[in-house]
């Protein structure tokens, strides 16, 4: 393959220089190639860059249009624009140091004038792709379909009241499987997009339940059929763009799946963003899934305090990714999944470089959360506390209990007899706010 010209030439190969480097293009915690655990940061951490966001977001947000414009969107040819639009973001998977990339189906290639055209469109482009993965090493984390923005989604894809556009909806999602798969796509993911309603009054809420449920099931079938062996991430988020999603939370999806018999099939990615709508923190999502086996992968993120929507800012609060990053590694990690920036640059940082420094602020945070994470867990001193906490269910009835050998005759009994009345512990809370400062900024 022939040497692309330069899209980022002023942007060199990020380096890691550690955290009293004062070099604003360079990381300062993340160090990708560092062993720890017989295993590099990079491999560890599983950074992905998200194409629709980084490589076709123009800063337009409900109040205007797009602010963002980008040097190599030039010519008049769709596809030729897709295959050098993918070549600059290519460059700056390397020179930003991620290993993987997440992309929709309509963000690499141009939607045509009819499927056909579009799955044309979507093949060429899709060559091109997977030449430049193997010239870069740089890996597809997952793929998704968009089954969001076109017209004919408007009230739904697989929850459509009409038919037809849920065959359509099929029919896509085929064909992205097909391009996951031949990309060697690690996952593959089901964002609700428009899959909610906005008012009841024109709804049959178990109708579309059901036809959710059965396009999942569908999918699964298909994904079986052609051998894909990725893993299938369901992606909650509570509202917008409709007011009511399906997917409302992980909690919501793990009874939405087992409802349906999907939860051997699914796993969830959880975006920092959506547990905020949903009036959760990111922790709390994350143990929700950990606690079930079903934690997949994280779309990684934050919204704004102040705003109700979903803003997909680059995430550099340390302190809420590394209660995040505890219960990661505390759940085993996140396998095949990884940590995609899902994040967008605000409408004035119209520079090519603020897309670098958004990544470099992102990547340095989690890494930095990771250490930290890693050296709370290493001391076990929360780990401890929680034992103790709950040792009272380690031996005797408190076993009984847990093991479901006693009922409420015996438990009586023993309250009435030996027991008496419970003596009460301080949850030390405050205590265990201290101690988690004390390794963020000891
Ligand atoms: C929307 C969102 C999507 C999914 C992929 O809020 O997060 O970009 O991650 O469809
Ligand atoms: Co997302």
């Amino acid at each position: 393959m022939k040497k692309a010209r330069a899209h980022f030439p002023k942007i060199k190969a990020i380096a890691y220089e550690g955290p009293k480097s004062t070099n604003p293009l360079a990381f300062h915690h993340y160090n990708p190639d560092e062993v720890i655990d017989g295993k590099t940061q990079s491999a560890h951490l599983r950074f992905s860059i998200a194409y629709w966001h980084s490589f076709r977001g123009v800063g337009s947000d409900p109040f205007g249009p797009g602010t963002i414009v980008r040097p190599w969107e030039k010519g008049t040819d769709a596809i030729s624009i897709a295959k050098t639009r993918l070549d600059a973001a290519f460059e700056f998977f390397q020179k930003i140091r991620a290993p993987f990339y997440c992309f929709h189906d309509r963000d690499i290639a141009p939607e045509g004038k009819s499927l056909a055209e579009s799955n044309r469109n979507l093949d060429r482009v899709v060559a091109h792709a997977k030449d430049l993965q193997k010239a870069t090493g740089v890996k597809l984390l997952w793929g998704t379909a968009n089954l969001f923005s076109n017209p004919r989604y408007m009230c739904g894809a697989s929850t459509n009241p009409d038919a037809h556009v849920f065959a359509y909806a099929a029919a896509q999602v085929k064909k992205a499987l097909d391009v996951t798969k031949a990309l060697g796509g690690e996952n593959y993911v089901f964002w609700g997009g428009r899959e909610g309603y906005e008012t009841l009054l024109n709804t049959n809420l178990k109708r579309e339940q059901d036809h959710l449920a059965t396009f999942l099931h569908l999918a699964v079938d298909y994904a079986k059929s052609i051998g894909f062996k990725g893993q299938f991430l369901i992606e909650p988020k509570p509202k917008e763009p409709t007011k009511h999603q399906y997917d409302f939370d992980v909690a919501s999806g793990i009874a939405f799946l087992r409802t349906h018999g999907l939860e051997k099939h699914f796993k969830f990615n959880i975006e920092t963003n959506h547990a905020t709508l949903a009036g959760h923190t990111f922790q709390h999502e994350i143990e929700v899934a950990a606690a079930q086996g079903l934690l997949g992968s994280i779309d990684a993120n934050a919204g704004d305090e102040l705003l109700g929507w979903d803003t997909d800012q680059f995430n550099t609060n340390v302190k809420e990714l590394t209660l995040a990053m505890v219960s990661i590694l505390r759940a085993g990690g996140l396998g095949q999944g990884g940590f995609n920036f899902d994040a967008k640059l605000r409408r004035p940082s119209i520079d090519p470089e603020d897309l670098v420094h958004a990544h470099i602020g992102g990547m340095d945070a989690y890494a930095l959360a990771f250490k930290l994470a890693r050296r709370i867990l290493a001391e076990g001193k929360f780990t401890k506390f929680l034992q103790d906490r709950y040792a009272s269910y380690d031996a005797g009835f408190g076993r009984d209990i847990e093991k479901r050998r006693v009922g409420f005759r015996d438990l009586n009994k023993l309250v009435l007899g030996k027991l008496g009345e419970p003596k009460p512990r301080s949850g030390k809370q405050e205590y265990l706010e201290n101690l988690l400062n004390s390794y963020l900024h000891g």
